[in-house]
Formats: structure tokens, sequence, C-alpha cells
């Protein structure tokens, strides 16, 4: 399949792809986005910022991550490369920049993921 834009700006990128318990796949990551003024790539650029936490709490911040369903108990940090990660959902793949709740609106930008389905 083709690569899948992840917009940094939108908290739940819908890739429509559809996934099942026990599947594994492996997401390969590039490109730049930028957290306001930031520029950084898939791995994200700080751990915290002050107080706040990024939704996906302990994960840097603008790290690529998905999830099942806009379900945030299903989220998964990915960065550029996640090989074999084994599927504990059943539903559809959301991908986002692990920014911090509500502060997605000063993000620009989006990267390229790469998934593969392993067989
Ligand atoms: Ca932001």
């Amino acid at each position: 399949m083709p690569p899948f834009k992840v917009i940094s700006s939108e908290e739940f990128n819908n890739s429509n792809i559809k996934v099942e318990i026990g599947e594994t796949y492996s997401f390969y990551a590039k490109g730049i986005w930028v957290d306001l003024i930031v520029p950084c790539g898939p791995n994200g650029w700080l751990k915290k910022i002050l107080n706040c936490e990024p939704v996906l709490k302990g994960v840097p911040i603008f790290k690529l991550c998905a999830c099942i369903d806009k379900d945030l108990s299903t989220a998964f940090p990915i960065g550029d490369k996640l090989e074999n990660k084994k599927m504990e959902h059943n539903g559809t793949l959301y991908f986002f920049a692990n920014d911090v709740e509500g502060f997605y609106k000063n993000n620009l930008g989006s990267i390229e993921v790469e998934i593969f389905k392993n067989v």
C-alpha cells in the first residue's frame, strides 16, 4: 500500500486499515513536522513540557503513535520504526503525533508512514 500521510494537527488520522488481534504489522516513518516552532522527525523532540503530559504519557512529545478506534488506552508508540508489532485489539488503525491534548492546532506539516502487514 502507498505511504500514509499523518497530519500533525489532526488528533486522529484515520488510516482505514482494519486490524485484528494477533496480526503483526511493521511501520517505517519519515519526514519532518513542526510543533509550533520546533521541527522534529517521527521520534519527537521532548519528553515533557513543564507540567503538561502528552496524550500518551511517558512517550516523547510529537513521537508518531497509533491507536485502535480513537481509543487512547490502546495507543502505542512507533517513532521512525516499529517492527512486528502484534495487534491486541480489533478495529481501525489511527495515527497521531503525541501532543498535549488541546495543543494540536499549532502544529504544522505531516510525515509519511509505510505500513506492512506481516504474513
Ligand atoms: Ca502542538
